[in-house]
């Protein structure tokens, strides 16, 4: 009973930042990564008041794994956000409307933004796990971002990384 009341609770406080859930459908590939899915919305299905947002939001996956952005709908892309992808990376650039895969092979922390509502808080937080996986934590962290929901999505992002454990090398 107390149990049930707890998760409740949880989940209550957590309402406001449903898009920050670390898990999302993922499937595995024969002989290869697994695959990560993340939606790209306008407006959340789960909180209408939470509007260009990506679900989930920060995504904690393993070298060679790659993520597919779906157009959930329509106006949204992904793009790198160059000063928060680790030393060696590659910046990506995905088309607006169009679904875009990419596998992650260097360790680190990646942050994205939708090119058209970075201001707008519409950013995510990739964290590849492995040797090395904090090493451009202090970079990415201390980037400053425009607009207000931004810098906040961010921080929430890096916050819940570190208290759930997710800047591990795997
Ligand atoms: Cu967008």
């Amino acid at each position: 009973m107390s149990t049930i009341i707890k998760r409740r609770t949880v989940l209550a406080g957590m309402a406001g930042t449903a898009a920050l859930t670390t898990f999302g459908p993922s499937f595995a590939q024969d002989g290869e990564g697994t695959v990560h899915e993340v939606g790209m919305y306008t407006r959340d299905p789960e909180n209408p008041r939470n509007l260009q947002v990506y679900i989930p939001a920060l995504l904690a996956i393993q070298p060679g794994d790659t993520v597919r952005w779906l157009p959930e709908n329509p106006g949204h892309n992904t793009e790198s956000i160059p000063e928060m992808i680790p030393e060696g990376a590659e910046n990506w650039k995905g088309d607006i409307n169009r679904e875009f895969e990419k596998t992650f092979t260097i360790p680190g922390v990646y942050g994205y933004k939708c090119t058209p509502h970075y201001a707008a808080g519409m950013v995510g937080l990739i964290i590849v796990q492995g040797e090395g996986v904090t090493d451009n934590l202090e970079a990415a962290r201390s980037v400053e971002h425009r607009g207000r929901l931004a810098p906040q999505r961010f921080e929430e992002m890096f916050a819940r990384a570190e208290e759930e454990g997710l800047l591990t090398t795997g």
